[in-house]
């Protein structure tokens, strides 16, 4: 989604400005924009296309400064035109970008109307922009210090005023910021990625903080208005852009990926530990008698599918929920449940929110299960695992979800050693399964040519309906939801015990039926259900383990999965409908690594 890059410097900083806006594009967003002091005023360029042409832009006109501001926008007021692209101007004299959405914009709208500002835009960020212009009196860390104030909802700005040729000032509440300190230069960001190359050192800002940025120095008010001293951290882990390497997109290179990705996320350990989740998890663990997964899209089903195995393997009672509908229900808190919280990025707004109602609840023993060592979440919660599936650039998460399983299926295996339900052999056939799972996942990506061919009859289609049983009813989910995000099919999954209560009234020639088939104890069950799609003239696409005795007849398409892989057949499952999706939206042709309207990491509510 949105992502902000900012600078002060004694160097023409617009290069800076554009390759940290490169970095964030693989978040999703559908303008950008740049601006510079230049000549004692707020120069900028916009664009609604990519940041290539922005960049073109900035050459032609000769945009150049010391003092920057640079922004990707994801539209939520107003749509995706270049009035509404960031920074946004109040009066030609103050520059901001946001990240975020302005809640009381309407009313701040009709207060600044009346001191006559005048709207360009019909973005909310725009009331910032003349709310700070209208409280500035030669200080611009006060002016937006004092602006915040007035502010409902969430937002992480970066300002510059034409008085003040040399400050950037910073403010963030419920969306992150992070400032990167140079030497003689200081910069901004919505994430540190975007400052890899210009600096290592970093200080995260927390909810609330407000920071003025200039040559030599960076200053910080927390929420109270109170100077805040944040600490300093290296972060070197960011590198060069990802390459590409042989695929044709992220998503592809990424689905590819898994083995190595999974290999680096299993533990070294020979034993489940609860030191895995951190310092002081083993009397958590002790003094949880519940689980509580919040999450949001593809974490959520990782959370579904982790439910089975908790209950299964820990005997431990575990409730999964949608994090923003969890955030604004009442629920009942218990203070001895475990609240997990799983997230790709870390920086989920939803997910954060839901995180900060249940520790507002009373919620104490909290786990992320996270990809990024930095993000908020983990910075927020008692306990985190840390999944390391490395940068994921496709809009639809795969080894991220794989990566979130393999954590997740620890959590359960720990607390099943804790909770003394499982054995010493059992612990060591688990962490060999866990083990081999690398080399079973490179036999199901040599399942690829097969999945090609479904796909080209797929892609013709306008719908398709996934089923699955047990611990793949979740795989189902996650399958539909891969299909409709990047080949934009129609896709619904359900329990394959409920296509009789409603979905088989759909079942036609015209509808594919997917089904995930394991050789679990449901198999039985599921081959009836897979019987009467084919009564009533469905077209079946199997996905089977190699021992199941289903077999290619009319209507009834099989792939046969390598070997049947026990609890973790989620994990292998899962990647069959990660390629069928791939590929039928690469026969549509649709953007596969940036689907429409879609963005990468959901950092506004
Ligand atoms: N509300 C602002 C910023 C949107 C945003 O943060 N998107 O991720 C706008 O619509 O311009």
């Amino acid at each position: 989604m949105c992502g902000i890059v900012g600078a002060v410097a004694q160097r023409n900083i617009v290069s800076v400005l554009i390759e940290g806006l490169r970095r964030l594009e693989y978040r999703g967003y559908d303008s950008c924009g740049v601006a510079v002091l230049a000549g004692g005023e707020p120069k900028r360029a916009r664009s609604v296309a990519r940041v290539a042409d922005l960049d073109e832009q900035v050459c032609e006109t000769r945009l150049e400064g010391v003092t920057g501001i640079a922004h990707t926008r994801w539209a939520t007021h107003g749509a995706p035109v270049t009035d509404n692209a960031h920074p946004i101007f109040s009066r030609n004299e103050l520059a901001i970008v946001h990240n975020g959405i302005i809640e009381n914009y309407e009313t701040l709208r009709e207060m600044l109307r009346g001191k006559g500002y005048e709207f360009i835009s019909q973005t909310d960020t725009e009331v910032i922009a003349h709310l700070i212009h209208s409280l500035y009196h030669g200080d611009l860390f006060a002016a937006v210090r004092e602006a915040t104030g007035h502010l409902h909802g969430a937002y992480a700005i970066a300002v510059l005023h034409k008085s003040q040729p040399h400050t950037v000032v910073g403010a963030r509440q419920g969306s992150p910021l992070v400032v990167g300190l140079g030497e003689g230069e200081n910069f901004l960001a919505s994430d540190a990625l975007a400052l890899a190359g210009s600096t290592d050192r970093f200080m995260f800002l927390e909810e609330g903080d407000v920071c003025e940025l200039t040559l030599e120095k960076v200053r910080v008010f927390d929420r109270d208005g109170k100077p805040a001293e944040r600490d300093v951290r290296q972060v070197a882990a960011y590198g060069g852009a990802v390459e590409l390497g042989p695929y044709r997109h992220f998503m592809q290179k990424e689905i590819f990926e898994q083995p190595r990705a999974i290999s680096d996320t299993i533990p070294q350990s020979d034993v489940f530990d609860a030191s895995l989740f951190g310092e002081g998890a083993a009397k958590a663990f002790e003094e949880i008698d519940s689980l509580l997964v919040l999450a949001c899209g593809t974490s959520y089903y990782s959370g579904l599918t982790a439910k089975y195995w908790l209950e299964s393997i820990a005997k431990i009672p575990t409730q999964v929920e949608i994090a923003s509908e969890y955030r604004y229900r009442d629920s009942v808190p218990n203070p001895k449940s475990l609240v997990v919280v799983i997230s790709q990025s870390g920086e989920t707004a939803d997910t954060i929110a839901a995180l900060k109602h249940a520790q507002s609840l009373g919620h104490t023993h909290t786990l992320a299960v996270c990809n990024v060592a930095t993000s908020a979440m983990v910075r927020m919660t008692e306990l985190s695992f840390l999944t390391h599936a490395g940068r994921e650039i496709g809009v639809a998460s795969t080894k991220a979800f794989t990566t979130q399983l393999v954590a997740l299926f620890v959590l359960a295996a720990t607390l099943g050693k804790l909770r003394g339900h499982i054995s010493a052999k059992q612990e060591a056939d688990y962490i060999r399964q866990l083990r081999h799972l690398p080399a079973a996942l490179n036999s199901v990506l040599a399942l690829e040519p097969q999945i090609i061919a479904w796909s080209e009859e797929f892609s013709r289609k306008e719908n398709a309906l996934f089923l699955g049983r047990g611990l793949h009813y979740p795989i189902a989910l996650e399958g539909a939801l891969k299909l409709k995000e990047i080949s934009y099919i129609h896709a619904e999954a359900y329990p394959a015990g409920e296509l009789k209560h409603g979905p088989l009234a759909l079942v036609t020639e015209a509808m594919p039926v997917v089904t995930v088939a394991p050789n679990d104890a449901l198999l039985e069950k599921l081959k009836s259900n897979i019987q009467e799609v084919r009564a009533r003239g469905g077209q079946l696409y199997v996905f089977a383990d190699a021992d199941t005795k289903i077999l290619n007849d009319e209507g009834l398409h099989v792939i046969r999965m390598p070997e049947h892989y026990g609890l973790l057949s989620p994990i292998l499952h899962v990647v069959p409908l990660q390629l069928l999706a791939y590929h039928t939206a690469c026969s549509r042709g649709t953007d596969v690594d940036k689907p429409r309207n879609l963005a990468k990491s959901v950092t506004v509510e």
